[in-house]
């Protein structure tokens, strides 16, 4: 049986009408303005769609625990959530997301400090970034910032900052240790896909796996994007209590009216 409305469409709409997330706390009068419109029966056709997005640009860390609070680089080019070094991980949780199949992920990844790479270089590595989502490990490699260092991204052996956004290295502000000017920051655009289908929860784990602590090399993330296919079988939508609201909304606009067409007629 089809669903009157096309719910994760709805989502979708909420989420490009500023609202954070599936799931999530945040909403506003724009994306309940969107959810009462869609109430009134709109017809969306299925495809992939948003699921949670974040630049950080906001203050907003929602869905988000363990480390990482959100930084300003010495540029103040950007806002991101690090640091992440010796062990430090950033969890990102959604619940509520079973309408969703072939669920991708892409974030940005920021190097910085004296981040050693393979440690073949010079010494104190490796340094590995490893992200996973629910039981599975989408990456485990290491990086350095160094061109004269050695990283196994994109594969082992390669020169530190290999792959990243040339255009944006050395964006981030003078992460410089000791006084060198060997070191730089790189900027990596990574994505994966179909990491997950239909799961009720999803479980995505950001780790800076390097062996000396936050002020001498870190990893940060930044504009994070999950999307997914829906469906157009829904479950109990975890937004019905959105829809809920939007349905009232539309009770109270048209209350109102009613109420200021009498006092105009008396
Ligand atoms: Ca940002
Ligand atoms: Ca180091
Ligand atoms: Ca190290």
């Amino acid at each position: 049986m089809k669903s009157a409305f096309n719910i994760p469409r709805m989502l979708a709409a909420l989420a490009g009408a500023g609202g954070l997330v599936v799931g999530g706390p945040q909403t506003n009068a724009k994306a309940l303005a969107v959810a009462a419109t869609l109430c009134l029966g709109a017809t969306l056709p299925v495809g992939a769609a948003p699921i949670y997005s974040n630049d950080f640009e906001g203050g907003s860390t929602a869905n988000f625990s363990g480390d990482g609070t959100i930084q300003t680089p010495p540029s103040g080019v950007t806002h991101f959530l690090g640091y992440l070094a010796n062990g430090g991980a950033a969890v990102l949780t959604l619940n509520g997301i079973s309408a969703y199949s072939n669920i991708g992920l892409s974030f940005d990844l920021y190097t910085v400090r004296t981040l050693d790479g393979d440690g073949k270089g010079f010494c104190c590595g490796p340094d590995n970034f490893m992200v996973t989502a629910n039981a599975t490990t989408l990456m485990d490699t290491t990086f350095a910032t160094r061109p004269d260092w050695t990283q196994d991204y994109p594969v082992a052996g390669s020169a530190g900052g290999t792959g990243s956004d040339s255009l944006l290295t050395g964006q981030l502000g003078p992460y410089v240790f000791f006084g060198s000017e060997n070191y730089t920051d790189y900027t990596y655009h990574l994505s994966f896909t179909n990491i997950a289908s239909n799961v009720n929860t999803l479980t995505i784990t950001f780790f800076g796996n390097t062996t000396q602590s936050i002020d001498d090399e870190a990893f940060g993330i930044d504009n994070i994007l999950v999307t997914g296919t829906a469906t157009n079988e829904v479950p109990l939508p975890a937004a019905l209590p959105l829809f809920a609201t939007g349905l009232g909304l539309i009770g109270i606009i048209a209350r109102r009216r009613r109420r200021r067409k009498a006092e105009t007629v008396v």
